[in-house]
Parts: structure tokens; C-alpha cells; sequence
């Protein structure tokens, strides 16, 4: 593994709280257990299994979100999302989370947003991070792990058009926070498309780049329907038929690839067949991430190892496929200058044989 772990890496879909350690996420489950809010045995059950299928992940969602409610928490997690991230040499990392309100605890969609900032900001205390909008700010030079992060808002498949549109309007508000584009997320099985495309269509026309969740179920009328909308991004892209496959590589929309994930929720049957290998060979954009490396068990060194080794791809082509996600982020002309520097000091010193 050492290799994978050595070369940069670039992140374009984690949600943040499918990235939270297992470690954490038991201990919060039990400190809530001792005060009676949740039954620390669900948790453990859930956290401690392997296969998981698709409606199974949306529940230990719920279950998740049960531990991850307070502003401290979320700031917590994030610190440590990044550290990890940073940890395996991923060296622009967009995160990606869906704004939570909670009135109990004083909780609204933007203060959880800055509880998220500010967990970028502590992890700045171990590690050299740029989370500014300002792409030419750099931090003083450190000897740790030098890695910029860059914020998605998600919005749940589950919300109505004025919540996705509160989203937008915030994710609009905190651009100078390191919030740079939206992504539609959530259980593929709920909630219509046109409900969300008013606000989608908003972002775009503000200049926010939108992602979207597209295929992760069969839905040829919807798949159709995002495509025509031009995304910038989409992800999984799992149950395409041969019309979805035709538009998709004339748009040439980059696709992020989640290996695992589709394997463990069994939206993919086998490796083998996972379309990664089809549109490599095609030449079409994509960028292999991690989706949940928590819930998955996972992480960006192994996802690319495994590309490597099911589709027999060399480190060399692996190298380039890195490189190649640089095109695809989100953040200006200067952060991508600077990652591809990055790249061009790597191959001088990584070993490719
Ligand atoms: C669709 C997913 C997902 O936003 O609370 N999420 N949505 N497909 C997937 N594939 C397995 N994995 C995660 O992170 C958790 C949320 O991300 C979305 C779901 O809406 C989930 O509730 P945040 O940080």
C-alpha cells in the first residue's frame, strides 16, 4: 500500500459524515448512550458490519446523525475528515455535507456550515491547510502535510425546493468561508427531480458548480433529466443504459467513481463489471473517491490500488488518472497551478516499476 499512499491524491466526492472514524463514532454513540439518547448496541451493530445494501446505508445515516448534532461534534469530525485525508497524501480535498438545523440547540443551516470551517480551522493546527476562498493565500510553510480543502453544500433528496433554494442562497452567503459549489445527495429511491432542479438551476445561474448524485438506481426519465441539465460533475453513474452511456460521453460530464461503495451496496455486482473500466478505455473524464470511508472502510490509497489491480492498470496510468482529477476541481485556475506542481514534484521522486 505504501506506494498508493505516497502519490498525491485528489478527493472530489466525501460526504462528511460517512468519513467520520469508527473509533469516534462509537465513542460519541456512547457517551450519548450514558445520558439515554440513543441505544449504544445499534450503533455497534450497524458501524460493525461489513455488507451493507443501499436502504441499509440510508438508515445508518439516520443513525449517524443521532451522534453528530452539536456544533462541537461537527467541528470535531471535520478536523479529523481532513487529517485523514491529509494523513494518505490527498492533497485537495472537496468535502462535501449537507446543512442540518436543529432549533433545540440553537442549531441553524449556517452555523452548522461554520462549525465545519471551524473544524477546517483546528486541523490547521497539525497540518498546512488552505480552506480560503482566496486561492492565492497560502499558509506559512510548515513541515507537515500541505493540503487544500474546498466545501460542497449537499442538498437531501429529501428536501423540499425552499430548503434546497435556503442551501443555494447560503452556499452563495460563505463563498469567502471555502464554500465553492452544491451537490444533490441523499436516498435515490425519495424525492423527485423537479423539485430540486428550480434551486439547481438557480446555483448554476449564479456560477456555483452543481454536482449531482445521478444513476445510483435505475431512472432512465431522470438520468436523461440531469444529463440535459449539464452538471458539472455527477456521480456513480451506476445503472446507465446504452442511450444514458451515448449522451453522457458526448456531454464529456467527469464522473467520479466509487468503487467500493458501489460494490457494498451491491449498485455495481462485481468489480469486474464496474463501468470504471468501460470509460477509462473510452477516455472519459473520471476521478476515483472514497464516498463514505467510514461507512465503507476505506480509503483514496486503497480505491486506486484496487483500480490498479482489477482493471490491470500500472502505477504509471494511475499517476495520470490522479493527475488528470486536478482538471476537474472545482476551485480557480490558481489552486489548480499550484496542485499541478504538486503532481510534477511527485514524479520526479516517485518510483513507477
Ligand atoms: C447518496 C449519499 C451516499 O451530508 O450528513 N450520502 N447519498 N448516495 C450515497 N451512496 C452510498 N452516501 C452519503 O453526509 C451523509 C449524507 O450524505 C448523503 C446522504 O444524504 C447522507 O445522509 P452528510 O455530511
Amino acid at each position: 500500500m505504501e506506494w498508493w499512499i505516497n502519490m498525491p491524491k485528489v478527493e472530489l466526492h466525501a460526504h462528511l459524515n460517512g468519513s467520520i472514524r469508527n473509533s469516534t463514532l462509537l465513542e460519541l454513540a456512547q457517551e450519548l448512550d450514558k445520558k439515554g439518547t440513543v441505544v449504544f448496541s445499534d450503533f455497534e451493530h450497524v458501524i460493525r458490519k461489513n455488507d451493507r445494501s443501499l436502504r441499509e446505508v440510508f438508515k445508518l445515516f439516520d443513525l449517524i446523525h443521532m451522534v453528530t448534532t452539536d456544533h462541537q461534534t461537527i467541528a470535531r469530525i471535520t478536523k479529523e475528515v481532513v487529517e485523514d485525508f491529509a494523513a494518505e497524501n490527498v492533497v485537495y480535498l472537496e468535502l462535501r455535507t449537507t446543512p442540518k438545523g436543529n432549533d433545540s440547540i440553537g442549531m441553524s443551516k449556517r452555523s452548522y456550515v461554520e462549525a465545519v470551517v471551524e473544524g477546517f480551522r483546528s486541523a490547521s493546527s497539525s497540518l498546512d491547510i488552505n480552506f480560503s476562498l482566496n486561492d492565492l493565500e497560502k499558509c506559512p510553510a510548515r513541515t507537515g502535510k500541505m493540503i487544500y480543502v474546498r466545501l460542497l453544500l449537499s442538498i437531501d433528496r429529501r428536501e423540499s425546493t425552499a430548503a434546497a433554494m435556503e442551501t443555494i442562497n447560503l452556499a452563495l452567503e460563505m463563498k469567502d468561508m471555502g464554500v465553492i459549489g452544491i451537490d444533490l445527495s441523499g436516498n435515490p429511491n425519495v424525492g423527485e427531480w423537479a423539485t430540486f432542479l428550480p434551486a439547481l438551476k438557480f446555483a448554476k445561474e449564479q456560477g456555483l458548480p452543481v454536482t449531482l448524485h445521478c444513476g445510483e438506481v435505475p431512472n432512465s426519465v431522470e438520468i436523461q433529466e440531469m444529463l440535459d441539465f449539464l452538471p458539472g460533475r455527477i456521480g456513480h453513474a451506476c445503472c446507465f443504459e446504452d442511450e444514458e452511456w451515448r449522451k453522457l460521453k458526448s456531454s464529456k460530464i467527469p464522473v467520479e467513481i466509487c468503487l467500493t461503495s458501489n460494490i457494498r451496496t451491491e449498485t455495481i455486482s462485481s468489480m469486474d463489471v464496474h463501468h470504471f473500466g468501460n470509460l477509462y478505455k473510452a477516455n472519459h473524464p473520471i476521478v476515483l473517491c472514497t464516498d463514505d470511508s467510514g461507512v465503507f472502510s476505506t480509503n483514496l490509497s486503497n480505491e486506486y490500488a484496487l483500480a490498479s489491480s482489477t482493471f490491470g492498470l500500472g502505477k504509471a496510468e494511475m499517476f495520470q488518472l490522479a493527475r488528470k482529477a486536478v482538471d476537474y476541481i472545482y476551485a480557480g485556475n490558481a489552486v489548480q497551478k499550484e496542485l499541478i506542481k504538486v503532481f510534477e514534484s511527485a514524479a520526479e521522486t516517485l518510483e513507477y516499476n
